[in-house]
């Protein structure tokens, strides 16, 4: 065997503070990095465009740092399953490193991997680099068992040793001719254009790929925006949330080096006040861990309804209001500013992400399921555990324990867009009208004639209120 290392990137797209490729950069320093476009997650019909984007931008920036150390990322695209075996044959690697994931789809795939790598004789091993803890590091103590309530959780998360952030490898080792030539014949590519995947997104992205930039938003928010996060993270209008959910989803930046942030804030700050914010921020970054600890202990979480009572629903799903939704036309503002910032920037702030997902479960009475992969569909930081959390969380069909939550979008406008900021950036058309016309969405009829936005397509109260019965109807 030779002394080459594979490092499979998936969702870790940096050189810096990243646990496995530190670990085997310990044992060598001849690692190849591989990303292998999978066409098994690349046809599916729940991916972004913008996702995409991100990712292959993020793939350019990792290329060049690897070949700023000295050796090559490699791109293949081409199934990991057949492509990685091959590649270790044709390389006679030592060993294929790698970070593990929570999703069900990751799990098979690697074990796959692994089987046939085993049987070649080449050693795997694998690190959990995208959590500060993994799974099983924080059980109930009562029970030893995975929690299923965030605060429990959070208490017992927050309490814990975290690892610092690792160093990067100092310089690394190439293949040699012979080696790029075999691995050519493999099929090796260069990190293609979104196009050439079928894809296409103009807009700009609200933060640029590539660990560089993730790495420059953290310290700006840390900065700048840290100290307001707790009074001013509600609000959407106000650019008040890090935006790092992408540079999270595909790991440029590591978890470890949020956390020492985090840690650095909460040590020079001098006020109770000052560190609650940052407290805040931290249980953002739990609720993270703490849906993907739930996907990986609950794997059937991703097919649907956690609560058995919630899994045969008498949902509507009525094809045109769900149309409605998606493109922002239900005639209730809040909902359809929301929707516009989704399809435009293929991001939505969370307060709204918890506005649209009531309001497609609790009044136009739609399976979360259609939300869920609509936003999939959408959002550039889009990731099954936090996105299926939330869904969940909204529906009232996950782990949470409060039984039935149904957001009032008029409530929510006047309280978090009370000036109607957020309104009037997303729809042009009615931004004439009165604030209190747009957050409370009664606007008389007369007033929309020639704005083409519509009267609202359901009435709040009584679709609560049918809920609500066939929600007591379910639960019995
Ligand atoms: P910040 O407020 O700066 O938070 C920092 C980080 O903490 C985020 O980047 C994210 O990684 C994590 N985080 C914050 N809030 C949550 C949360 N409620 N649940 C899990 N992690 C959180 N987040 C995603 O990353 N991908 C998704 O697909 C996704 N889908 C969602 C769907 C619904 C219905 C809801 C209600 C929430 C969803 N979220 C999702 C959570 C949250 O809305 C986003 O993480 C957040 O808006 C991203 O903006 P930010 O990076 O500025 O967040
Ligand atoms: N991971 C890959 O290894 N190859 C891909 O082509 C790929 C595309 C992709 C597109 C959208 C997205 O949200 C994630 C994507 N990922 C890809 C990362 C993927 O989430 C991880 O591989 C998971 O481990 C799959 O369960």
């Amino acid at each position: 065997m030779g002394n080459t290392i594979i490092f499979w990137h998936r969702k870790d797209l940096r050189i810096s503070d990243n646990l496995g490729l530190h670990n085997a950069s310990q044992k060598s320093s001849k690692i190849i990095g591989l990303f292998c476009l999978d066409p098994a997650i690349l046809k599916r019909d729940d991916i972004a465009p913008a996702r995409v984007k991100y990712l292959l931008g993020s793939l350019k920036e990792l290329k060049d740092n690897y070949q700023q150390k000295g050796s090559d990322l490699i791109v293949f695209h081409e199934s990991p399953q057949k492509i990685i075996s091959q590649l270790a044959q044709t390389l006679n690697v030592e060993a294929v490193y790698w970070n593990r994931d929570v999703e069900p789809f990751a799990h098979d795939r690697d074990k796959e991997v692994e089987e046939k790598l085993q049987q070649l004789g080449v050693t795997v091993e694998t690190f959990w680099d995208q959590l500060l803890h993994p799974p099983g590091d924080v059980l109930s103590k009562s029970k030893n068992a995975p929690y299923t309530v965030y605060s429990s959780f959070w208490r017992n998360w927050v309490e814990k040793p975290k690892l610092d952030p690792v160093p990067a490898p100092i310089a690394l080792e190439a293949l040699n001719e012979q080696e790029t030539a075999d691995v050519k014949a493999l099929g090796v590519m260069p990190v293609p254009e979104l196009e050439e995947l079928g894809f296409s997104w103009d807009n700009e992205l609200l933060l640029p790929a590539g660990e560089k930039a993730a790495q420059e938003q953290l310290e700006y928010f840390c900065y700048e925006q840290l100290v307001y996060y707790n009074d001013q993270r509600n609000f959407p209008a106000v650019d008040a949330t890090s935006k790092l959910s992408a540079a999270l989803k595909f790991g440029t930046i590591a978890i470890r080096t949020i956390w020492q942030n985090t840690i650095r804030e909460l040590e020079n700050c001098n006020s109770e006040e000052a560190e609650q914010n940052i407290i805040t921020w931290q249980k953002e970054l739990a609720w993270r861990e703490f849906y993907q600890h739930c996907l990986y202990f609950f794997p059937e979480l991703a097919d649907g309804s956690y609560r058995e009572y919630f899994k045969h629903f008498p949902w509507q799903n009525d094809e045109k209001l769900f149309q409605a939704w998606c493109e922002g036309k239900t005639g209730y503002p809040i909902v359809d500013a929301a929707m516009r910032q989704l399809n435009e920037t293929g991001w939505m702030h969370n307060r709204c992400r918890m506005i649209v997902a009531s309001f497609l479960t609790k009044d136009l009475i739609i399976d979360w399921r259609w939300g869920e992969k609509y936003f999939m569909q959408k959002l550039y930081d889009g990731d099954l555990a936090s996105n299926n959390g939330g869904w969940q969380w909204s529906a009232s069909s996950g782990m949470d324990t409060q039984p039935l939550r149904i957001f009032n979008p008029a409530s929510q406008a006047q309280k978090f867009d009370e000036e109607a900021e957020y309104i009037r950036t997303w729809l042009p058309e009615i931004r004439h009208l009165d604030t209190q016309e747009l957050v409370t969405g009664k606007i008389p009829p007369l007033l929309l004639e020639g704005c083409d936005y519509p009267l609202p397509i359901v009435d709040h109260k009584q679709r609560q209120r049918e809920f609500k019965q066939l929600y007591k109807m379910v639960k019995g």
